[in-house]
């Protein structure tokens, strides 16, 4: 039976995603809302040929709605998310507001669908750079066990937003013209120090955690060893922002529990998974790129070697759009899940 949607932060980078999946996919919709903050509400926008008007997001909104969208900030959805669940409708939130809840399952449907099945209402979807890792890993774990993974991530802009898109383009355009940039948003719009992010690298994404790491990086390690139910893995992340719009790229080595694996072995698993696709041939220089991914659905991944000193360590990267796999693709695959199994 088609059901009614909302989608609350309707013109953010990943909501205008959300909205075009929904379109171009098959999702039962009967009813779709669009909500925003106060500052967006009015604007129009063009759903199945049909001129829907963004509404400002409260409470009442989410009367008569079974599922909500949310990707507008994790306080919008601390505040909104409860008022949603208390009018009946399932949500699924892409921020990190739920995540790390014990009774709000973490989902990446290839990787652990039936954590679904126990919601009570709000189901987080993961953090973009998590998302394509874990998707990448669940493989290998089943197949051969997971002892550590170290990760470094070369992460697009807009995982920040359209307004991190449009400094990147200003600042380029500043550079190329001889002129000063001017940084005000990178690496944390709220954080004291801004810096340029065109033609540099910025090894902070989200703000400093008392240990040292970014907020960033503490997710993809929290949320892995919750969505692989895995908490002993051993995993550290470097997070780094880097001058491209769209798909976030990883570095990432791990040591597997099976004695004696080949290239050829990790290739196999990865082969056969769902909404993995392996571009591997350093012989015809195969690989996968931010370019290359970008406006796909799934998750690439190339470059896959031995380590050459730890015979249980291998290295791979991997790449995918973070707003569609990342972001609003993943968040509508639980949507349809829920729907599919009945688990609303
Ligand atoms: C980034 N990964 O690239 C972040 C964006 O927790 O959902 C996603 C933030 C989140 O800046």
């Amino acid at each position: 039976k088609p059901v009614n949607v909302a989608v609350v932060g309707a013109t953010g980078a990943v909501g205008e995603k959300i909205i075009e999946i929904l379109e171009n996919r098959d999702f039962p919709i009967n009813e779709l809302k669009l909500l925003s903050s106060k500052r967006s509400a009015g604007k129009k926008v063009l759903f199945n040929n049909q001129e829907l008007i963004v509404e400002e997001a409260k409470p009442d909104s989410f009367d008569h709605v079974d599922i909500a969208l949310f990707s507008a900030g994790g306080s919008v959805s601390k505040q909104l998310a409860p008022e949603a669940v208390k009018r009946g409708a399932v949500v699924v939130d892409n921020t990190s507001a739920y995540r790390m809840a014990d009774d709000v399952p973490l989902v990446v449907p290839e990787v652990n669908v039936d954590d679904l099945q126990s919601h009570n209402g709000i189901i987080a979807n993961p953090n973009c750079s998590t998302i394509q890792m874990v998707a990448a890993l669940k493989p290998i774990q089943e197949a051969f066990g997971l002892s550590r993974v170290i990760v470094s991530t070369y992460q697009a802009v807009s995982g920040a937003g359209n307004e991190a898109n449009d400094e990147l383009a200003e600042q380029t355009r500043q550079y190329l013209n001889g002129e000063d940039m001017t940084a005000a948003l990178l690496p944390v719009k709220g954080d004291e120090n801004h810096y340029p992010i065109a033609f540099n690298a910025l090894p902070q994404i989200d703000v400093f955690q008392e240990n040292g790491y970014t907020f960033e990086e503490m997710k993809m390690i929290n949320e892995s060893k919750k969505i692989l139910h895995q908490q002993d893995l051993a995993i550290a992340a470097t997070c780094v922002r880097l001058p491209f719009f769209t798909s976030h790229a990883e570095s990432v080595y791990i040591d597997v529990e099976k004695d004696g694996l080949t290239v050829e072995d990790i290739w196999k698993v990865l082969r056969e998974a769902d909404s993995v696709v392996l571009q591997d041939d350093p012989g015809t220089q195969t690989y996968p790129t931010p370019l290359s991914s970008s406006n796909q659905e799934d998750v690439f991944v190339g470059r896959v070697r031995k380590d050459l000193d730890d015979p249980k360590g291998f290295h791979l990267w991997v790449v995918s759009d973070n707003l569609i796999k990342g972001a609003a693709l993943n968040t509508i695959q639980i949507a349809q899940r829920l729907v599919e199994n009945k688990w609303l």
